[in-house]
């Protein structure tokens, strides 16, 4: 059975960059990984209650890369996502409540009760959409690079996309576009090595995927997506390049999802991967290999990581209570927003 190993080192020889870094910037990165996976196991949870109308594509294991990425970005920058959207959403600043009734279509979701969970935006946020069909999102985010850089604004579009939404043509033709006219766009391709059960051996030549991506004329990295640092510092220079005129960036994230590709659990007994590889990927979870990297620099202890969760867990706890007592929509509003001729 093919089987993909961490590749990475940790956070070996980065104690000197974190110095360099604000001790509030250090913590709300902990924080922010603590939180998503604290929403993330309560959805968990609670699914199998089918009170949340609609599929689910946990984010947990992966969450590095949401916070991480999404620490290069201001509020003001554009965010898609395709359909495992619940970490770039609530990194980005969307609003947990308008997530959860969106999840329960109850009125106040965040698509107007219409989308579910592969349909998240918060435009107050910057989440400017998401789109359930593999690479959908990709040339939608390199519209709203263009239109930004025809509008002389310095903001940027970024999108998330997994490993198999380059196996779509219309992401090479997008990435084709972005270094032609040189868009201040960033895409960030998590690559967790599967798509849906298929391992990636089984749908692509052996190549690494930001090599793929630079053969497109943009500039490409690949990154350890297990540690949230180096996904920012990645972001960071390619925010840079973007806003600076410098055109579009390619950042491949190594990472793994902990579970199931949709619904609550894992589905590794199925026989698609090899549990060995899953608890390898799990000694490297982003948010321990984190705490234990700040508590080894006196960053963080115990008792700090632990109110984290607990504000965490009330947040949570007060959100889903806030989407269950929302109402169901009405069917006056039916047709709002569904466009006929
Ligand atoms: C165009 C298209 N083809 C197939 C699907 C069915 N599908 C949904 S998710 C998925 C796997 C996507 O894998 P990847 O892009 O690597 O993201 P991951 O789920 O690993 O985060 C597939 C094939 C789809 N939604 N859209």
């Amino acid at each position: 059975m093919i089987r993909y190993a961490y590749q990475g080192t940790g956070f070996e020889g980065w104690e000197e960059r974190l110095q360099a870094l604000p001790p509030a910037l250090c913590s709300a990165l902990l924080r922010d990984m603590i939180r998503i996976r604290v929403i993330e196991e309560e959805i968990e949870r609670r699914y199998h209650q089918d009170q949340m109308k609609t599929p689910i594509h946990l984010v947990i294991g992966q969450e590095a890369s949401s916070v991480g990425f999404c620490a290069a970005l201001t509020r003001e920058d554009l965010l898609y996502s395709g359909h495992r959207t619940h970490g770039a959403y609530l990194a980005k600043g969307g609003d947990l409540r308008g997530m959860l009734c969106e999840m329960h279509c109850r009125i106040n979701g965040c698509a107007g009760s219409r989308g579910g969970s592969m349909h998240l935006i918060d435009k107050r946020a910057g989440m400017a959409g998401t789109s359930a069909i593999v690479g959908g999102a990709v040339p939608i985010a390199a519209g709203a690079a263009l239109s930004l850089k025809l509008r002389g604004s310095d903001r940027v579009a970024a999108v998330f996309l997994g490993d198999a939404a380059t196996e779509e043509g219309v992401v090479s033709e997008t990435l084709n576009f972005a270094a032609l006219k040189r868009l201040p766009m960033i895409f960030v391709c998590e690559n967790n090595f599967y798509s849906v059960q298929s391992p990636l051996a089984t749908r692509q030549p052996a190549r690494d995927l930001h090599r793929w991506a630079a053969e497109h004329g943009v500039a490409s990295v690949q990154v350890d997506g297990t540690n949230v640092l180096a996904a920012r510092e990645a972001a960071l220079a390619a925010v840079e390049r973007a806003r600076s005129g410098g055109g579009p960036s390619f950042i491949e994230a190594r990472l793994y999802r902990f579970r199931a590709h949709g619904g609550a659990g894992d589905d590794s007994k199925t026989g698609y991967r090899d549990l060995e590889e899953l608890h390898q990927w799990e000694t490297v979870d982003p948010i321990r290999t984190y705490f234990d990297f700040l508590s080894r620099t006196q960053l963080a202890d115990d008792r700090q990581r632990d109110a984290m969760y607990q504000a965490a867990m009330k947040e949570v706890a007060d959100a889903f209570e806030f989407a269950l007592a929302s109402p169901n929509p009405e069917q006056k509003d039916l047709y709002t927003h569904v466009y006929s001729d």
